[in-house]
C-alpha cells in the first residue's frame, strides 16, 4: 500500500476504507472511471451550455404553430429536464412559461463539437409539430399556465429554477435585457432586442460567441429550418427558395412560398379614397398579385349578398390603390374586400361566421369578380 495515496484524501472515514485491504478494488475502480472519463466530455449531466437558436411565432394562417429551438454550445447538454423557456412581455413582466421540459435527451453530440454543430433541441406546440411534420422532443400544449410567444415585443429565456442560461429579446421589448444569475461563464447583457418576431419567419441565431452576446446583431428572421434533438428534420429545399418543402406552396417555383394568407390590415383613408392592406410578398413571394373588389353597403344590406360587388383591381402588383370614383349618396357607403394570390393559386377574400358565408361567392373561381 502506498500511503501517499491515503494522505490525499480529506476525508478521515474515507481515507481508512481507502487504506484497507479492499483498496485494490477501489483502484480498479478508480482505473475504470479513468478510462471512460477518457471518452466522455468533461461537462456531465448538464444543460447549462445551450443558446437559444430560432424562436418561430407560426405562420399567418396557423398562428399556434410555435416552437423555440435550442441548440447545444459543447457536448453533453442532454439533462434538461425541469428546464423551461420563460416569456416575458414587451414591458419585461413574466408572462408565464412557453414550455417546460418533463424528460432529458437522448443526444449530446460529440465531444469537442461547437455551436452550431452540437445536437438541438426541439419544443413547441403540437399545431407546429403537424405542419413541420416530424416528431419535436417535448411538446407543450396541455402544459399549465402556458403563454404563447407575444409577438410585437417580449423576451424568451431557457433557464432552469435558480440559473438562466440565454435570453433573445425581440421588437418592442423595453426591459432590462440582463441577467443577474448566469448559469454559465457567458456574457450576461443581451443588447438591444431583434426585429419583431413575424409569421411564417424563424428569429433566427445567425452568430454565437459565449463572451459576447447582442440580440440586435446576432438574430434576424429567416425561414424556419427546425431540427429536433435525434437530427430528424424536414428541411429540404427543393427549389432553394429558403422555404423548406414542407411550407412551399410550390417547390419548383422560387417566385411561390407559403400559399396566400387572407388579407390584414385592409384600410381606407381618404379623401382622395386609398384602399391599403398588408403585403405578403415577402412570404408568399414575387408572384404575389392583388385582387380588390368594391361595392354598395345598401346593395349589401338588401341583398345579403356580394353578387353586386364590382372587381376594381384585378392582380395588381401593389398593396394599396386609389377609389377615383365618387362619393356614395348620402345614407350609403362603400365596402372594400381583397386577396392576395401567387403562383399556387388565389387566397381567400376571408370567412364569416354565417353559414353558408356570403364570402363564398367571391372565392367561387367561376363566378369571383376578379377571376
Ligand atoms: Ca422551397
Ligand atoms: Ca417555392
Ligand atoms: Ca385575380
Amino acid at each position: 500500500m502506498n500511503p501517499s495515496k491515503c494522505m490525499n484524501l480529506s476525508n478521515g472515514l474515507a481515507h481508512r476504507s481507502l487504506c484497507t485491504p479492499h483498496h485494490r478494488i477501489l483502484a480498479v475502480w478508480a482505473l475504470l472511471l479513468g478510462l471512460t472519463a477518457g471518452f466522455l466530455p468533461p461537462v456531465m449531466a448538464a444543460e447549462h451550455l445551450m443558446a437559444i437558436q430560432e424562436v418561430f411565432p407560426g405562420t399567418l394562417v396557423e398562428p399556434a404553430a410555435q416552437y423555440v429551438m435550442l441548440r447545444m454550445t459543447s457536448s453533453g447538454q442532454t439533462f434538461v429536464n425541469g428546464t423551461y423557456v420563460e416569456l416575458q412581455d414587451a414591458t419585461g413582466a413574466v408572462l408565464g412559461r412557453f414550455g417546460t421540459f418533463d424528460h432529458n435527451v437522448l443526444s449530446g453530440g460529440v465531444f469537442g463539437c461547437a455551436y452550431p454543430g452540437c445536437p438541438a433541441i426541439l419544443i413547441g406546440t403540437t399545431a407546429a409539430q403537424s405542419l413541420l411534420g416530424f416528431p419535436f422532443d417535448q411538446t407543450v400544449d396541455s402544459q399549465a399556465g402556458r403563454r404563447s410567444l407575444p409577438l410585437m415585443g417580449g423576451r424568451a429565456c431557457f433557464r432552469s429554477t435558480f440559473s438562466v442560461f440565454d435570453c433573445v429579446a425581440w421588437g418592442s421589448f423595453g426591459g432590462t435585457n440582463t441577467i443577474a444569475n448566469p448559469g454559465n461563464l457567458c456574457d450576461t447583457n443581451f443588447g438591444a432586442p431583434a426585429a419583431p418576431l413575424s409569421p411564417g419567419f424563424a428569429l433566427t441565431r445567425k452568430q454565437f460567441s459565449c463572451a459576447s452576446k447582442e440580440n440586435s446583431l446576432d438574430f434576424e428572421n429567416r425561414f424556419p429550418h427546425p431540427v429536433a434533438n435525434s437530427g430528424m428534420n424536414a428541411n429540404s429545399d427543393g427549389d432553394q427558395d429558403g422555404l423548406i418543402d414542407v411550407l412551399d406552396c410550390a417547390d419548383g417555383d422560387t417566385a411561390a412560398l407559403y400559399f396566400p394568407a387572407p388579407i390584414s390590415g385592409l384600410a381606407v383613408t381618404g379623401p382622395p379614397t386609398l384602399v391599403s392592406w398588408e403585403p405578403q410578398d415577402r412570404t408568399s413571394g414575387s408572384s404575389t398579385l392583388y385582387d380588390v373588389v368594391r361595392g354598395g353597403l345598401l346593395d349589401l344590406r338588401g341583398s345579403r349578398s356580394y353578387e353586386l360587388a364590382d372587381c376594381m383591381q384585378n392582380d395588381q402588383l401593389a398593396n394599396s390603390t386609389a377609389d377615383p370614383g365618387p362619393d356614395p349618396p348620402e345614407g350609403d357607403g362603400v365596402y372594400y374586400l381583397a386577396r392576395a394570390a401567387n403562383n399556387c393559386g388565389p387566397g381567400s377574400y376571408g370567412n364569416s361566421s354565417l353559414i353558408p358565408d356570403p364570402r363564398d361567392f367571391l372565392d367561387d373561381p367561376i363566378k369571383t369578380p376578379c377571376p
